[in-house]
């Protein structure tokens, strides 16, 4: 082979290989236009050092989430979910068109009518671009509601949507008193609130975890998608929620072992009943934890 034609040849597989790469599908084909929505009742977006509740409902939101599941609901059967997101124009919104937060890209919490089944998933994508897919195992029957939570890299801000499905069968009717402590697998956990709670105010609340035996053993609390605990706030009409993560943002420096104690900030406008979901990762294991608490005007 001549030196010229060497250097034919390495110049066309270079050319064929840069081809070969401009082919690919790189980047986000969304852009911040398209999650613009202009005028009243647009979804505003949070402050995340004192975090509200987000009316998502209510809210007109820029992105259209649908679901579609593999077989009939029934309560207490794994079901598969095909989620589609897309931009109100119908652009897809895929894996490349999100940045990560909280560990993921796609985080749902859905809760039932009682609000005593919640649930925290991340999809992962689907084959088609702007198709996730997860499953889930409803425990209760009704109407269930579905919160998307996620973060487009064309915003670089948290954005919502909501959806339901339902599981058929009466839905239960469920009394919640309210209450600050819960006690499961041998531990207790408590939410400290202000002695009055008041819709529009900023509040500080502390969450706390103990070994529940007269000898304190130390409670193996882990992070669970970079933080030691998160809490979600739902109000009884599932008008929308608050997702809320301590002011301890250091994972190198875990709380007192015995007794971790977590600090929280979070102002809910409207009064009225909600339930505070805790999740914690206790040695490995998920653990969830519901606070019934009442909302003064
Ligand atoms: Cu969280």
């Amino acid at each position: 082979m001549t030196r010229n034609s060497q250097v034919i040849l390495i110049t066309a597989a270079a050319v064929a290989l840069y081809a070969g790469i401009r082919l690919l599908p790189v980047g986000s084909q969304v852009n911040h236009m398209d999650f613009r929505l202009e005028g009243k009742g647009a979804i505003e977006f949070c402050d995340p050092a004192n975090p509200q509740f987000i009316p998502v409902v209510s809210a007109r939101s820029p992105v259209v989430m649908t679901l579609k599941s593999d077989r009939p609901l029934a309560r207490g059967e794994p079901v598969e979910f095909t989620l589609s997101l897309s931009t109100a124009s119908g652009k897809a919104i895929g894996p490349a068109d999100l940045i990560v937060e909280h560990t993921r890209k796609l985080h749902l919490l859905v809760v039932d009518p009682t609000l005593s089944d919640y649930q925290h998933l991340h999809p992962e994508p689907g084959r088609r671009v702007g198709e996730w897919k997860f499953t889930l195992t409803p425990s209760r029957a009704g109407d269930y509601r579905v919160f998307a939570d996620f973060t487009p890299a064309a915003t670089q801000r948290g954005l919502y949507a909501a959806a339901d499905f339902t599981v058929p069968g009466t839905v239960a009717t469920v009394i919640n008193a309210g209450n600050t402590t819960w006690q499961n697998l041998g531990y207790r956990f408590e939410l400290v609130l202000p002695s009055v709670l008041n819709a529009g105010k900023p509040a500080d609340l502390k969450f706390r975890i103990e070994s529940q035996g007269a000898m304190k053993e130390p409670v193996p609390l882990r992070p669970v998608m970079g933080a030691f605990a998160h809490l979600v706030a739902f109000d009884e009409a599932r008008s929308g929620f608050a997702h809320l993560h301590p002011m301890e943002t250091d994972l190198a420096q875990p709380p007192d072992s015995l007794r971790p104690e977590l600090s929280f900030k979070v102002t809910i406008p409207q009064p009225g009943r909600y339930v505070i979901w805790a999740q914690v990762d206790l040695g490995g294991m998920e653990v969830f934890a519901p606070f019934w608490v009442d909302v003064l005007p």
